[in-house]
């Protein structure tokens, strides 16, 4: 007997602007991740002021899904996908963002996707907003520092659920919104938010203030959804990446409390529907001076989330400084190298027992039905003249994971929706840009400068998988 439940939704996981190409194709708009460069590790990818000729940018084509989403999908229910969670691109719909109607073409293309998926029983779970908002909205907006985007993201959420309610029951707001809390580096602040900084400006309070609107956001966006069909479920989705103390030390314990809470109150806010004490102390020291309004505060109390998604790739871990006598987190300075787990060639830290603490630590937080949304391992995977890809590594990965998150289960008595793997197809990487640092079933014959036949191909790991499915977890 597996203890994983009849209906569990194993499946996979994608992000429209990562494999659909075909960015101004159905009058599309142009999206925060098309004005993004290729990076690699440890190098940026650059953010361009809008699309410049010359510049390779990975995502106007990706995998160009949007033209062989059928071959796709069909390789997905060979598997035995019982959900396949991806997002609808906002600029698909709104292509500028601001208009007031939607755009039909873009509609319909998410109503043939969808069909598609259902035609194999193949439960659509979608993300709303997944580093891909419309560009104009940063250029002409500022992104989410501006208060308008809320009613701007409240009506393309209103306009999708409205339209895909029959065929779409499970939906999240915003993709891994705590990504930000990163906010020294370029990257988190613009895919999350739109925001771009100037030089010299303090960058922490704008993010608070766009998190804070997008957490109205999606507590209005929750509240429509209830209006519209309340048997509709709406989940947040968070990036969790478990911070652990590098030391028994009590003052690594603290610090490692302290990196726990900046980066996790978002979870508050959308589960609670108000801000945790620390926080709201924490903006009162720094004397940070944000619009939060009483109508805000309502919202969130009103639109709390059905369940919680998140991601899980790595853990973190932390110490104590002398010159940091607040212990307070700083993403970009206070994170250590963990000695006793392994990293990928990015640098990711390898611990599956992370998994297992991040499912209690939610669960005993929260005790609202979790999701995993996201996990698997990017690599560099070589394929043979033959065309085959042994990725073991892989499939020693997600073995282990599973394992854990089994435990979690069974063991530990968690109540877990699903399991849905990053870049089930290889991708566009988000961090990097890369096509090189793959994560797929799927081998996508596409290089980083673009070239390649776009051909697919089942990886040894495309058989296993399909096995855990039918055996429900217990074949690992
Ligand atoms: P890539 C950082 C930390 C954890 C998850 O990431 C992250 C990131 C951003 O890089 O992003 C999520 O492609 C995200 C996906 C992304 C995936 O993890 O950088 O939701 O869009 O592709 C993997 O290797």
């Amino acid at each position: 007997m597996s203890g994983f439940n009849a209906n569990f939704m194993w499946g996979g996981a994608v992000a429209a602007h990562q494999l659909e190409g075909g960015w101004q194709e159905g009058g599309k708009g142009v999206s925060v991740a098309d004005v993004m460069t290729a990076g690699a590790h440890c190098v940026a990818r650059e953010i361009t002021d809008g699309v410049l000729p010359g510049k390779n940018y990975p995502n106007h084509e990706a995998i160009d899904f949007y033209h062989r989403y059928k071959e796709d999908i069909r390789l997905f229910a060979e598997m035995g996908f019982k959900c396949f969670r991806t997002s609808i691109a906002w600029t698909r719909i709104f292509p500028r963002g601001d208009e007031t109607q939607p755009n039909e073409a873009g509609l319909q293309f998410y109503d043939d996707l969808f069909d598609e998926c259902l035609k194999f029983g193949i439960e659509p779970v979608i993300t709303l907003s997944h580093f891909e908002m419309p560009y104009h909205l940063v250029t002409e907006y500022g992104g989410w520092r501006n208060r308008k985007l809320i009613d701007f993201f409240v009506r393309f959420a209103k306009v999708v659920f409205t339209r895909y309610q029959h065929k779409v029951k499970y939906w999240m707001t915003f993709n891994e919104i705590n990504n930000q809390a990163n906010f020294h580096e370029d990257f988190a602040p613009f895919t999350n938010s739109g925001l771009k900084y100037q030089p010299g400006e303090d960058r922490e309070p704008v993010m608070y203030q766009a998190a804070h609107y997008e957490l109205v956001a999606s507590a209005l966006a929750v509240k429509v959804a209830r209006d519209i069909n309340p048997s509709l479920q709406i989940g947040c989705m968070i990036a969790m990446c478990p911070i652990y103390p590098l030391t028994c030390a009590p003052n690594d314990m603290m610090m490692a409390m302290n990196a726990m809470h900046r980066r996790y109150w978002f979870t508050d806010v959308h589960v609670r529907g108000k801000y945790p004490q620390h926080i709201l102390n924490y903006f009162a020291r720094r004397e940070f001076d944000l619009d939060i309004t009483e109508e805000d505060r309502v919202a969130l109390s009103e639109g709390c989330v059905d369940y919680i998604g998140f991601s899980y790739y790595m853990s973190f871990a932390t110490k104590a400084t002398d010159d940091n006598p607040q212990l307070d987190y700083d993403e970009s300075k206070s994170l250590v190298s963990n000695p006793y787990v392994q990293k990928s060639d990015w640098g990711w830290q390898i611990d599956p027992v992370g998994l297992r603490y991040s499912l209690n630590w939610f669960w005993d937080h929260y005790q609202l039905p979790l999701f995993i949304v996201e996990n698997g391992f990017g690599a560099i995977d070589v394929q043979q003249p033959d065309g085959t890809v042994d990725d073991s590594y892989r499939i020693e990965y997600m073995a282990a994971h599973i394992r854990e998150m089994k435990k979690a289960v069974e063991e530990d008595g968690v109540d877990l929706m699903g399991y849905t793997p990053w870049g089930c197809i290889d991708l566009v990487s988000a961090g990097t840009g890369e096509m090189k640092k793959r994560y797929g079933f799927i081998y996508v014959d596409k290089n980083n400068d673009g070239s390649g036949t776009l051909a697919r191909r089942p990886k040894k790991s495309f058989a296993w998988y399909q096995q855990v499915i039918k055996s429900n977890g217990e074949s690992l």
